[in-house]
């Protein structure tokens, strides 16, 4: 038989659609029936198994899947033998702390002692133990937020994205204790066939995610201001050059990192660039 990948991506949740795009992005197809909790790709040497988001590092570890896609959250508060193998930089969020809004929070300090509920024990541990501060920690699993106002805890831990939701549960986050986004896992120690199938699905995620992360341009240039332009867009290579009809100008085409993007814009003004269009680009090989 063919070796095939398993990956393990969350059945339905936050990830799901992401993760799912993602694999589509890659040029990987299948279809899906919702009451299965396995489906294989017609296109690729790839399995997927739709699971809860908490049990995925502990099915990647013991082999069940040989893959999986999690919040970076979940892989720290887990502490399985598993490998980071990619970060996929979507659904960032931070685990934070928070404590009622009219209350007073001089520091960290002001935590021990206190009751705290989270459903990431073992971050916020090690998080108060390395600032010293021994507290109160309260497990449970959901609605974390609504903890303080029903008086089960002084404060809580949970993660955040836009603060929305802190802010309407009367609260205020003031540590923040973990950055996390989607990571890619591995099984430690891959079967070769196996790992040959990852390298070639990590080709085609760091294609997408570099595509995420640049834009291309085109812009007219006069032709005495080339080399400041060339200077400020290196490209991938170098930059395309071409004349345009109108002698004294060129066209010139290169990518720009989005990071970056505005202040590279405003420096080709500067430097005489004109007509600047700026495209999207699907996948980056280099
Ligand atoms: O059912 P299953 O166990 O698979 O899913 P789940 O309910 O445990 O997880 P899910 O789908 O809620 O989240 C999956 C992952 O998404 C998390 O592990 C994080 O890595 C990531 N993520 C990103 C988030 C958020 N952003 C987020 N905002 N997970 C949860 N939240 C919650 C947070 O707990 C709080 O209740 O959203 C609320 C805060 O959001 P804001 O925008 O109001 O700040
Ligand atoms: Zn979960």
């Amino acid at each position: 038989m063919e070796p095939v990948l398993r990956l393990a991506v969350q059945k339905s949740g936050r990830l799901a659609e992401r993760s799912l795009e993602f694999i589509k992005e890659c040029g990987i197809a299948y279809s899906r029936n919702k009451a299965k909790l396995k489906t294989t790709a017609y296109n690729f040497p790839l399995e997927l198994l739709f699971l809860r988001d908490d049990d995925i590092p502990k099915y990647v570890a013991s082999g069940v899947a040989d893959i999986g896609i999690i919040g970076e959250n979940v892989l720290a508060e887990k502490e399985q033998s598993v490998e980071l193998v990619e970060r996929m930089g979507f659904s960032k969020c931070r685990l934070s702390v928070a404590v009622p809004q009219n209350g007073e929070y001089p520091g960290i300090q002001s935590l021990e002692g206190k009751k705290i509920a989270t459903s990431y024990p073992n971050l916020l541990k090690n998080f108060l133990a390395k600032q010293g501060v021994t507290a109160d920690i309260h497990e449970i699993s959901g609605s974390v937020e609504i903890a303080p106002s029903i008086g089960l805890a002084d404060a809580v831990c949970d993660l955040v994205s836009t603060g929305s939701t802190l802010l309407s549960n009367g609260l205020k986050e003031v540590e923040v204790i973990f950055r996390s986004e989607a990571v890619m896992i591995a099984q430690q120690n891959l079967a070769p066939e196996k790992q040959a199938i990852l390298d070639d699905l990590l080709f085609r995620i760091k294609a997408v995610l570099r595509a995420e992360d640049y834009k291309y341009v085109l812009m007219n240039v006069p032709n005495d201001s080339i080399d400041q332009v060339v200077g400020l867009i290196p490209g991938m290579k170098s930059p395309t050059i071409t004349p345009l009809a109108d002698s004294g100008w060129s066209s010139l085409h290169s990518v720009i990192k989005e990071d970056d993007f505005w202040e590279v814009i405003d420096n080709l003004r500067k430097a005489g660039a004109q007509g600047i269009l700026v495209v999207p680009i699907e996948k980056m090989i280099l």
